[in-house]
């Protein structure tokens, strides 16, 4: 790599300790929604697919009863031949504390984030808890919200049975109201919907199964062609917002 390049890399994304290039990704929402759950999921998935990419495994700051009091943490490394135009690059994934006495640890888990995902319960007793949350994050980023910040939202628990589940078109309301999208169409291009109890069931279920060596490569990872449809679906929100940071930040720094 050139001396040049080099340079270019470093005014476009942030260094850590160690001089490589990193991004953060904030995983953000109400209590219960499933934000730890996602990242175990996903934690899991790299293990399996490709330990190398793990670079530190997942922290959980929690109490006994499994609540997040600060933050869950880990970070990633891209997988080689991603076809991404840059020679390492990692991605640290937060997730914050949901309940609502943990506000201080959310705005300091906030800081430097590069992109967000917002994550909704579903859960007909959690409106409330979603609007307050969505609110104080606009409170908090709404302006850079989708213009300097991307952001993904993540529709969690659709395994709930229907009558148990609000439905997916009033939270498109709820993001146009708030001018988070222009419309409803808009607002269900940045929604994924996901299960990760349904992802946690069925990469378990995989990683047991009899046959599980015609899911190995010759390396004994997983296969990714082999992802459970779920867990794809868990994994998509930190995939996809990760590449639409680098996306946004080789745009951003081609303007200059
Ligand atoms: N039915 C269902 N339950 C889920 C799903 N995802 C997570 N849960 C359950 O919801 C509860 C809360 O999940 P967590 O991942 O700890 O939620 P959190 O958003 O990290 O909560 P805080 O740490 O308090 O902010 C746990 O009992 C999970 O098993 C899902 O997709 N469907
Ligand atoms: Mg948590």
């Amino acid at each position: 790599m050139s001396a040049a390049t080099k340079m270019k890399i470093r005014d476009i994304f942030k260094t850590d300790g160690s001089g490589v290039p990193y991004l953060k990704l904030v995983i953000y929402g109400p209590s219960l929604s499933g934000k730890t759950s996602m990242l175990t999921v996903y934690n899991v998935l790299r293990k399996v697919e490709d330990p190398e990419t793990i670079y530190s495994s997942l922290k959980k700051i929690d109490d006994p009863s499994g609540r997040t009091i600060f933050y869950d943490q880990s970070t990633f490394e891209l997988p080689k031949g991603q076809g991404v135009s840059v020679p390492k690059l990692r991605y640290q994934v937060w997730t914050v504390a949901g309940q609502k006495r943990h506000y201080i640890q959310r705005k300091v888990v906030l800081e430097g984030a590069d992109g967000l995902i917002f994550m909704f319960d579903p859960h007909t007793t959690m409106w409330n808890d979603n609007v307050e949350s969505l609110e104080e994050l606009i409170a908090l980023k709404g302006d850079l919200l989708g213009k300097s910040l991307p952001f993904l939202i993540v529709l969690n628990k659709i395994d709930l049975p229907k009558e148990e589940r609000i439905p997916t078109d009033k939270f498109l309301n709820l993001l146009v109201d708030k001018n988070l999208s222009i419309n409803k169409g808009d607002a269900y291009m940045r929604v994924i919907e996901t299960s990760c109890l349904q992802a946690r069931n069925a990469l378990m279920k995989l990683l047991r199964s009899p046959d599980i060596k015609s899911h190995l490569d010759e390396y004994g990872r997983l296969k990714r062609s082999s992802r459970p449809n779920s867990v794809a679906k868990v994994s998509q929100p930190i995939e996809q917002l990760t590449r639409e940071i680098i996306i946004h930040r080789i745009k951003a720094a081609k303007k200059e």
